[in-house]
């Protein structure tokens, strides 16, 4: 089924975002990352919070999430990577719901906070690697 999707590039960064996590996707530039690290820390203070990390993923889902259905499905990713899609659909049902997503991403967040203060630097951010 092919669907008309006015909103790609845009739907390009959520996914990727979402898929590749947040801040920290290899292939962007430090520049690249530190601006998106600048945008989830939305009280300034230098370091990503659990919390600012959560809101921004909800975001994130809920604009990925084309036909509100609650669950991002294969045609609503953009770069769909079937190992990426397997390894977090938990279920096994073929699209990934937000607690399947949030688990793999928060996983992730525990994984870059190396000092186990519940936030991220963007040093932290920067170095992780997947
Ligand atoms: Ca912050
Ligand atoms: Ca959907
Ligand atoms: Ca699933
Ligand atoms: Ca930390």
């Amino acid at each position: 089924m092919i669907k008309s999707k006015p909103l790609s590039g845009m739907l390009a960064i959520s996914a990727t975002l979402l898929l590749c996590t947040v801040s920290l996707a290899q292939e962007r530039t430090v520049e690249e990352r530190t601006a998106i690290f600048g945008l989830y820390d939305t009280n300034n203070d230098q370091k990503l919070s659990r919390d600012e990390f959560a809101t921004e993923l909800i975001n994130l889902f809920i604009s990925a999430d084309v036909d509100q259905s609650d669950f991002i499905e294969r045609d609503e990713m953009t770069n769909p990577d079937p190992e990426e899609i397997t390894d977090n659909d938990r279920n096994r049902d073929g699209k990934l719901s937000f607690d399947e997503v949030m688990q793999e991403k928060l996983a992730d967040f525990n994984a870059a906070d190396r000092d186990k203060d519940g936030h991220l630097t963007l040093k932290e951010a920067l170095e992780f690697k997947q």
